[in-house]
């Protein structure tokens, strides 16, 4: 068996930003509209009127202040309420292929890799913008990587999981190196018409390269000692768009249930005990007391949910320091939040610091990566 590190990572931000003033103040025209639209089933009683939103009640729920997204135009329309992109032809490289580019130069560049040392690519995201052939292929041939490549999808743990996949194939030796991208376009399939989740999401592409730990090069590798994955089903975060879609009678049209919805409220409450559950079961199995780390790169889906998580496996309330949050500038990033905080926020530690990167989400599902700097 061979030792696994994680020897470079990368990110790929769009320049574009949304605010949450930027936010509110469209999706708030947007409710005005609906509500003159509708203002007579409203008089009668047939129809609630759509509630404001509020840029105070966004940063306390959450703690999310702003988010990156690939292109504003249409979702900050009122008219619209969702980004329109430019459509590609099949000769060129998909917009999910092109950030995964964007991201992985950095992360090969950090691990001190070219595309002649990787043997595989791994597409590890909550969404993917085809079918087949998978986006993973043809960021393989952009790059110029030989070897194999596939997409995975386990929502917001897709990079954990990701990472126990490409750790597993390296330790056993199906592989020496390994690319994993984590190109979340969430703005496509968030629902920016609904006051409840229009501000959570952002989008932004992540990478990370593993590979045996005896063969880096790079000043800044993170050995892979434990994963531990969890998944236990839940239809509090569903999205039910698929591919049997035209089958059935009416699902052509424009339905709430074909993007992101959820019960926050739910998900808060059962998630919290999972994950901290999850953390410190796999720290106590790995002989590793809370104590002894230095960091936590936790998902980044809301600031009282990590405070809480954090809180649970520290046994007291871990420091901005200790638990890095970029979701006051990212949003939720859904599987790039934990990687996004691991790249940012890594390089200062000494050698031997012990640290978790822990996601959690959609399924429900839960991963936990316990690394320690080499
Ligand atoms: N402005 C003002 N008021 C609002 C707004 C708003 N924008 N939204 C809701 N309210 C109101 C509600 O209607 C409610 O009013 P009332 O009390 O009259 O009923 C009140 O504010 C309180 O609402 P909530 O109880 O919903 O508020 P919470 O404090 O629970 O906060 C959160 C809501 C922020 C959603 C919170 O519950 C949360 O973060 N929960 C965890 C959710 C989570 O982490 N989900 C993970 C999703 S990501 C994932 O798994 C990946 C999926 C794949 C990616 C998808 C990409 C699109």
């Amino acid at each position: 068996m061979h030792r696994v590190a994680i020897s470079g990572t990368g990110i790929f931000t769009p320049e574009e930003v949304i605010t949450n003033a930027e936010l509110v103040a469209s999706y708030n025209e947007y409710a005005h509209r609906q509500n003159k639209l509708h203002a007579d089933a409203i008089e009668a009683g047939e129809r609630e009127p759509m509630a404001m939103s509020s840029e105070e009640f966004i940063v306390k729920a959450s703690g999310i202040e702003r988010r990156h997204v690939v292109s504003k135009f249409g979702i900050l329309d009122p008219g619209i309420m969702h980004p329109v992109l430019p459509e590609r032809t099949e000769d060129e490289l998909s917009l999910m292929a092109e950030i995964s580019v964007k991201a992985a130069d950095k992360a090969m560049k950090e691990a001190g890799l070219t595309a002649a040392d990787i043997d595989a690519v791994i597409c590890a995201a909550s969404n993917h913008e085809r079918a087949y052939p998978a986006i993973a292929i043809e960021v393989q041939q952009a790059l110029g990587i030989k070897g194999f490549a596939f997409d995975m999808n386990v929502a917001c743990s897709s990079a954990t999981f990701g990472i126990q996949l490409a750790s597993d194939m390296i330790r056993t030796g199906s592989a020496r190196a390994i690319l994993m991208v984590n190109p979340e376009i969430t703005s496509g399939h968030q629902e920016w018409r609904d006051r409840d989740c229009h501000f959570i999401f952002g989008d932004v592409c992540t990478a990370v390269v593993l590979q045996r730990a005896d063969e880096v090069q790079s000043d800044n590798a993170y050995e892979v000692l434990a994963t531990r994955c969890l998944t236990e089903f839940s239809n509090n975060i569903r999205n039910n768009n698929g591919f049997l879609r035209r089958t059935r009678e009416g699902h052509m049209a424009d339905r709430r249930d074909m993007q992101f919805h959820q019960e926050g409220r739910k998900v808060f409450k059962q998630v919290v005990p999972m994950v901290a559950e999850l953390m410190l079961g796999h720290l106590a199995e790995q002989g590793i007391e809370p104590a002894d780390l230095s960091r936590l790169w936790l998902h980044q889906a809301n600031k009282g949910m990590n405070d809480l998580i954090g809180s649970r496996v520290l046994g007291r309330e871990p420091s901005r320091e200790e638990q890095p949050n970029v979701l006051q500038d990212y949003a939720n990033t859904s599987s790039a939040g934990s990687i996004i905080a691991f790249s940012k926020f890594s390089d200062d530690l000494p050698a031997g610091s012990l640290g978790v990167i822990c996601s959690f989400g959609a399924g429900y599902s839960a991963g936990s990566v316990i690394v320690r700097k080499l």
